[in-house]
């Protein structure tokens, strides 16, 4: 039995969703890679992938704070410190009620490879607790962040470990674990990004990741041949930071998104949904959807619960291009076969892992271009390196010279990815090609930094 074979028979066996999810993202990357393997024999002498599946240390850490009842709570706090072959651990931190050790490894996984695809010098790594911001006043957000860095404080460092957000964190909570760090240490220095930018955070963070989705779209259906996405019908899956932003950028492009979502339910507008209400209800308020009907009563809201189970409505609304940016395993088979069946000809994910293994299989099947996770939504984090430069050196760009950096970021990660998929024989396949891409960096510099 080859190594890949045997490793792939492991997965088979294993279970519990977290672990699940761990892989399901390892496994896409295996027979990915497997024509590198086979081709080149340094990998396998080398160990490389035994040595990449397995995280340099895993922190797991009691996070105890008072709510405003003076009432004592009890969280898990989480590190996973993956790989630093190629610069200081770099990832956002989740936090959420559903983040277990299973989640954070699936997610820090593929933060490696995503890091490697930058081009950038950041390692991978992800971390985050099972707290729901959701109904906490900004007083018990503040006060678990506190509590959250009075342990994490001593595993980060800007030239060892560098956190910053993902699902329930965003610049308020990144601002509080910043001041609490700042606390404890007495040293003011770019320990993590997308911090608000009246204090040494870098403009256009909050817009990175969305806009740099759609600026990898843009250049996908160029290589592909594919119509531009001005004038075309767009759904977007998501009420948060990446939704809203691939929203504002597929707007500023000529694009009609008429789409988001959240946990509980769909909007769809097919006028084009109005994006500064949607601000003001998720960004601001995090209130529930349906208040969108409330100003804009031609919209239709669908609740989770109204439609059949294994597929979700936003993505039974035809369009030209699909962007999935809420969550995990949220773009199903069924949902693909509706895509298709509708016409879609582009799925670009903002999410992380947001299609199942059978959903990406079918869509490409049907030659639906498909820009996966790893490489479509990886202009976060290297704005986030972009943040780590400027508060190294004591500067700030503006909004346009990040913006430029941005678009060219994701123009080129594209391109290598295009052209790594041409070179080993499965052209147009942007699964594998960013997975061979990605895993190759890493490899080799783990090869050159020795055991
Ligand atoms: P936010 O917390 O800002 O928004 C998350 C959105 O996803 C909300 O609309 C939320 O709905 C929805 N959501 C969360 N969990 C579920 C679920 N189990 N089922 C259905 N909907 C869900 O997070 P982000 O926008 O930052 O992150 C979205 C995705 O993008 C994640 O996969 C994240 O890992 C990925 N990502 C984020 C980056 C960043 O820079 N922030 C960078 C790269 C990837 P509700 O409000 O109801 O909870
Ligand atoms: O999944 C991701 O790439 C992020 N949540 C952003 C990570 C970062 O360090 O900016």
């Amino acid at each position: 039995m080859s190594f890949v074979e045997a490793e792939i028979k492991k997965f088979e066996s294993s279970n519990g969703s977290g672990t699940n999810l761990f892989y399901q993202a390892l496994e896409e990357v295996i027979y990915s890679i497997a024509p590198l393997l086979e081709s080149d024999p340094k990998y396998t002498e080398h160990a490389i992938l035994e040595r990449l599946v397995v995280p340099d240390r895993m922190i797991e850490f009691k996070v105890t704070w008072l709510d405003d009842n003076n009432k004592i709570q009890v969280n898990t706090g989480y590190r996973v410190q993956f790989n630093n072959a190629l610069g200081p651990y770099k990832g956002g931190l989740r936090f959420h009620p559903t983040v277990n050790e299973g989640i954070l490894k699936f997610l820090g996984f593929e933060q490696i490879l995503k890091n490697s695809l930058t081009g950038l010098p950041i390692g991978g790594a992800k971390g985050g607790s099972d707290f729901d911001p959701k109904g906490k006043s900004d007083f018990e957000i503040m006060k678990f962040c506190s509590a959250f860095m009075t342990e994490l404080h001593k595993y980060i460092g800007p030239r060892m470990d560098v956190p910053a957000g993902d699902i329930g964190v965003g610049s308020k909570e990144i601002g509080y674990l910043f001041g609490e760090y700042k606390k404890i240490t007495s040293t003011y220095e770019g320990v993590l990004t997308g911090k608000p930018f009246i204090f040494s955070g870098s403009l256009m963070r909050p817009e990175a990741t969305g806009y740099g989705v759609v600026y990898f779209t843009e250049t996908m259906l160029d290589i592909e041949n594919k119509e531009p996405l001005q004038g075309k019908v767009c759904t977007v899956s998501g009420a948060g930071n990446v939704a809203l932003h691939a929203i504002e950028k597929l707007y500023q492009v000529g694009a009609l998104p008429v789409s988001c979502s959240d946990s509980q339910g769909t909007i769809h507008d097919p006028r084009g949904v109005n994006l500064d209400l949607l601000k003001q209800l998720k960004l601001e308020k995090r209130q529930s959807l349906e208040l969108y009907l409330e100003t804009h009563p031609e919209a239709k809201y669908i609740p989770v619960e109204e439609y059949p189970e294994g597929g979700h409505a936003v993505w039974d609304i035809p369009c030209y291009a699909a962007f999935p940016c809420a969550t995990q395993n949220e773009l199903t088979e069924l949902d693909a076969q509706n895509l298709i069946t509708n016409g879609c000809v582009s799925v670009t994910e903002g999410a992380n892992m947001p299609s199942t293994p059978d959903a990406i299989e079918l869509l490409q099947t049907h030659n639906v271009c498909f820009g996966p996770a790893k490489a479509a939504n990886a202009g976060g984090v290297a704005v986030s390196e972009f943040e780590m430069s400027q508060n190294a050196s004591m500067s700030t760009w503006t909004f346009e010279e990040v913006d430029e950096k941005l678009k060219l970021t994701m123009q080129r990660i594209c391109k290598r990815v295009a052209l790594t998929a041409k070179d080993y024989g499965v052209e147009g396949n942007y699964v594998d090609g960013a997975n061979i891409s990605g895993f190759k960096k890493v490899a080799d510099a783990m090869i050159a930094e020795g055991i």
